[in-house]
């Protein structure tokens, strides 16, 4: 037996003294600490572990507590054992080592039996035995492979401007990844703000390992039969989106920055002349006066409330920026403010820190303070007066000029006292809850929309995040999508990139592919630095014109798909970008070269993200049997295909049994749809729940959506559309049926019994680009044939047989 290991530089968690039952599972003391085990459900064990007399208990991350759940107890003569259906925690006592095991035996995950968790001076290590073919995955926002397995990580929220494509840590931290070995995946989310560092077999061939400077070994074992329910599992604890407002899942123009007003409503109304569907102008630092949050710069804005209202009859909405940097000038109201309710982070002196940013010097609230968060809504009151919704959190790692943000500065931390050490990492995440739930508050019933740089675990509860400053080179569009994928199985479903690059200027080979890959990521925004050249869908040649229209009216098309997924992953926590390790997990093709870089938009879409520069491209259709998205031709899946991808065709494809519904094109999301077309892909089973609510207010929360099952039985040639369940009277009069792969032998439908005819046609998504330029070859997108009926949208179930 191993014995309890301690040197004069380490000690690890020794033998046990003695244990007992608490509600939710045990707790026991150990000659050199305590430890506890909580089945928080069937799937989610928590082990906390210190050397302190209690445990800490408190949470920025975790909004669940233990549920309810069946599970047993047992001491053997050597291990204790707690069991649920699902996983057992094997607990040995000398020393103690913690494995889980499956409800079929297998060894799920287990400590490393010399070193279980140890501490090295205040740092507290869990080490975890490298399991053979082991991979790991998640981890937020992290640079590197999909397969993190041979690679290390630090948690630090850090400003990493034009950051390398290996740079590490970013903006975010989420402690969060999964496991994956013996066809087995299990989850671990290490609950510690402090630095943490994640070790996937780095410059090691023994162990994993995750450690936090300070502060107690806090995890959640998840173990459950997929990725995707892991990803349940661990939206559960860290929470879930709230349905964002339907305009900001538009496509969003930005650029740092778009002043004078006359700038702004030149941009708005330009997209409108050229039939460029959008539904965002975001403005950056450059609105405000001398960068001074919640001011608007009278030179540039005179009246920001009237050009908000002009925007709003064009059909676009505002997104500002709110920096947290409050400059230090007496008579400036937020600065007044700030000081007359001690609203600003202190050294342990009792003076307020100073650091440099765009204002000047700044002094920056304190967000893990209740009452700063307060503070914080009501200097909204102007801005949500304005009748802006839409507001942008950036610098919030905190990002001072010197980049060294000290760390004797203390915060709050809900009255628990903490210092940056500790509060760093939750800084920009509880910036973005104030902002969330301030202007929430605000906006009488309307959903705000919140975008952030800086998060932590759970963030995803306050709004979207963008991974920051990104470069205009390819390697990074790529990047890119992987960061997005690793997002949405890290709990963040709302996320996207810069398109087109921050730093730097795009080709226009670039912005056209990262553009028409962007259009299949949930948050869609085109943005770059100042200086920089323009960078609108216009900006680069009538090609590029063409084909950002292409894929924006596509994504404006999708509206009614992509919105169905924002319900789900508000709901479940799926992810609306699915990197392909949650469906084909045990597949290894999918971590291989550029393969690790596809991922699924939805249940429908596989998506091959390619270069600029690239007219052919290597791609791996996973198993099953799928649709070109553009002439529907098949293609066997389990296959590896040599793709034509000319700049104006991202290869993309179509599950055979995907369901997808979609809508006529508009020019903004305001508009109130008649017909819903459900496109439906012959071959194999498929289903999709469709869903649709006022996209703007949170009575769906109470009931007031629309919500329908649709299945289709690929044997049985049967499509089945549920009753319509929840209050919402949704504005769709008629459904039209588009079947892809039917063939021409069924020329009749029955539509609840009655007989309905099937008329061909010639579908196609994407306009053919105009000839502009002789030598340019204008080959029109093949169309393909496929099958429709129109029928009326009946709110009892409809079964449609051929
Ligand atoms: O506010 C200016 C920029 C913004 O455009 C960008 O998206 C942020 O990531 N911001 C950083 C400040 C620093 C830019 C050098």
């Amino acid at each position: 037996m191993q014995r309890s290991l301690t040197t004069p530089q380490t000690t690890s968690l020794g033998k046990l003294q003695s244990w007992s039952l608490i509600r939710s599972g045990l707790t026991g003391e150990t000659t050199n600490g305590i430890f506890r085990v909580q089945v928080y459900g069937t799937n989610t064990l928590r082990i906390t572990i210190t050397r302190a007399s209690t445990f800490e208990d408190f949470s920025y991350a975790v909004v669940s507590g233990p549920e309810p759940a069946e599970f047993h107890i047992a001491e053997q003569p050597d291990h204790l054992v707690v069991k649920t259906p699902a996983v057992t925690a094997i607990i040995r006592k000398d020393p103690v080592r913690f494995v889980f095991v499956s409800a079929d035996g297998r060894v799920i995950n287990e400590d490393d039996a010399a070193f279980g968790t140890c501490w090295n001076g205040e740092q507290v290590t869990t080490y975890k035995k490298l399991q053979s073919g082991e991979r790991f995955i998640g981890l937020g926002e992290k640079t590197g492979p999909l397969d993190r397995r041979g690679a290390g990580y630090t948690n630090w929220n850090t400003d990493a401007f034009a950051f390398s494509t290996g740079q590490d840590p970013l903006y975010c931290s989420i402690p969060f990844y999964m496991g994956i070995h013996s066809e087995l995946v299990y989850g671990i989310f290490f609950d510690n703000t402090h630095k943490s560092f994640f070790n996937f077999g780095a410059s090691n061939n023994r162990f994993s390992s995750f450690a936090a400077d300070a502060g107690e070994m806090d995890y959640y074992f998840m173990y459950d039969h997929s990725v995707g329910q892991i990803i349940n599992h661990y939206t559960q604890l860290t929470g879930r989106i709230e349905l964002p407002p339907r305009w900001s899942i538009g496509y969003q123009q930005c650029r740092y920055s778009y002043y004078p007003e006359k700038e702004v409503l030149t941009l708005a109304q330009t997209f409108r002349d050229k039939n460029i569907p959008a539904d965002v102008i975001v403005l950056d630092i450059h609105y405000m006066d001398n960068y001074k949050i919640f001011t608007w710069s009278r030179k540039d804005f005179p009246n920001p409330k009237r050009l908000v209202e002009e925007l709003r009859e064009l059909g676009f909405r505002v997104v500002i920026m709110c920096d947290p940097g409050i400059k230090v000038e007496e008579g400036y109201k937020a600065y007044d403010d700030g000081i007359k309710s001690n609203a600003f982070l202190k050294y342990p002196d009792g003076t307020p820190y100073s650091g440099q940013v765009w204002p000047g010097w700044c002094h920056f609230p304190d967000f893990t303070n209740p009452e700063t968060r307060q503070w914080w809504q009501e200097q909204f009151a102007e801005t949500i007066e304005l009748g802006v919704e839409g507001f942008w959190n950036d610098m919030n790692e905190i990002a001072t000029w010197g980049q060294m943000l000290p760390e004797n500065i203390e915060l709050s931390f809900e009255g628990n006292g903490a210092t940056m050490r500790r509060g760093r990492n939750v800084y920009g995440f509880q910036m973005a809850r104030s902002t969330y739930e301030g202007t929430k508050a605000l906006l009488n019933g309307k959903r705000p929309f919140n975008l952030t740089r800086s998060g932590f675990a759970g963030v995803q509860r306050y709004g979207a995040v963008w991974t920051g400053d990104n470069v205009a080179y390819d390697e990074h569009m790529m990047l890119g999508t992987r960061m997005v994928s690793c997002m949405g199985m890290s709990g963040v479903a709302f996320c996207g990139y810069d398109i087109g690059g921050f730093v730097g200027e795009a080709s226009s080979r670039l912005f056209a592919r990262w553009l028409s890959i962007g259009a299949f990521s949930p948050f869609f925004r085109a943005h770059t630095m100042i200086n920089s050249r323009d960078s609108e869908p216009w900006a680069y040649g009538e090609e590029v014109e063409q084909i950002s229209r292409n894929y924006i009216r596509f994504r404006y098309q999708l509206l009614p798909y992509i919105y169905s997924l924002f319900y789900d992953a508000a709901t479940t926590g799926m992810p609306l970008q699915r990197s392909l390790a949650i469906n084909y997990t045990h597949n290894p093709r999918i971590y291989e070269g550029t393969f690790q870089n596809q991922y699924l938009f939805g249940p429908a879409f596989l998506v091959i993200p390619v270069e600029s520069d690239k007219e052919f491209v290597k791609a791996y259709l996973p198993e099953g049997t799928w649709f070109s998205l553009y002439n529907g031709q098949t293609y066997a899946g389990n296959a590896e295909y040599i793709l034509e991808c000319p700049l104006r065709r991202l290869p993309v494809f179509v599950k055979a049994g995907a369901i997808v519904p979609m809508q006529p094109v508009v020019q903004n999301t305001d508009v109130a749809q008649e017909l819903l077309i459900l496109h439906i892909y012959i071959g194999a089973d498929g289903s999709f729940t469709y869903y649709d609510d006022d996209g703007s207010t949170f009575n769906y929360q109470a009931g007031n959506h629309a919500r329908r099952d649709i299945s289709y039985s690929a044997n049985q040639r049967k499509l089945t559309l549920g009753a319509v369940s929840g209050s919402f009277q949704s504005s769709v009069s008629n459904i039209k049926l588009v079947f892809h792969g039917l063939g021409t032998s069924v020329e009749t439908i029955t539509v609840n019994g009655k007989p309905t005819g099937l008329s061909p046609e010639m579908n196609s998504f994407f306009s053919a680009l105009e000839k502009f330029d002789p030598f340019y070859d204008p080959e029109p997108a093949p169309a393909e044939a496929v099958h429709s009926a129109t029928m009326s949208n009946e709110s009892h179930a409809i079964t449609i047989t051929w």
